[in-house]
């Protein structure tokens, strides 16, 4: 019986298209990561990071990983087109928040928008996963300095890590990506998500 369950249960998730924000102040590495992603899970090649532009409005990237798929949408993140953003927040599954880990000086620009992230109504309850970006230049922090520095206090009855990577050798992404799938098909979210998006099916 149990098994059954299990089984009609992973055929659900297996249906599911999780849908991950990528967010994080300007030039913290959100496109860079977005090209990296791909070119880990598809075949399809990622952008060189010398062809990245400045992301105006909004790019998309579809990838599988860990049997899921996953949509991922790395918003602009210039101070004007932060509004832009939470027209997002409503459909997301889960957060990255990608830092600038070799970067102190905009270490508390990054926290302010983080901060004002999670107390957005609209991504109650979406895990969190932090990345301490540009582990491979010399001057980087690790993830546990980023996460003392941070000091964030508005984490509790959401599931969180910070996790050290870098988008352009792609140390650490995987490893954050797994944890972040097997929070998201255990999360209560991406329950409530599904059966909203079940109820507007019927409409
Ligand atoms: N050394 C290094 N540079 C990176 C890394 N990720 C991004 N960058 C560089 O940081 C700058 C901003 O990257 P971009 O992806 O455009 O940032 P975004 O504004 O958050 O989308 C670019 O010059 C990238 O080449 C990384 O992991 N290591
Ligand atoms: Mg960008």
């Amino acid at each position: 019986m149990f098994s059954l369950f299990y089984g009609l249960w992973k055929y659900m998730l297996s249906k599911t298209e999780f849908h991950v924000l990528i967010l994080g102040i300007d030039k913290a590495g959100k496109t860079t990561l977005l090209e990296k992603l791909k070119s880990i899970y598809s075949k399809m090649e990622g952008l060189p990071p010398d062809r990245i532009v400045p992301t105006v409005g909004l790019n998309i990237g579809r990838i599988e990983a860990a049997n899921a798929k996953l949509v991922f949408w790395d918003l602009g993140g210039q101070v004007g087109l932060r509004t832009i953003w939470e027209k997002y927040y409503e459909e997301a599954h889960a957060i990255i928040y990608v830092i600038d880990a070799s970067s102190p000086s905009s270490f508390e620009d990054a926290k302010s928008a983080l901060e004002k992230v999670l107390r957005h109504e609209d991504l109650r309850g979406a895990p969190l996963l932090i990345l301490a970006n540009k582990q491979d230049l010399p001057g980087s922090i690790s993830a546990e300095d980023v996460a003392r520095y941070l000091d964030l206090k508005e984490l509790d009855e959401r599931l969180y890590m910070f996790q050290a990577v870098s988008s352009y050798d792609g140390t650490g992404i995987k490893f954050g990506i797994d944890w972040l799938v097997e929070v998201m098909e255990r999360s209560k979210r991406t329950e409530i998500l599904r059966v909203r998006a079940g109820a507007a099916g019927h409409v």
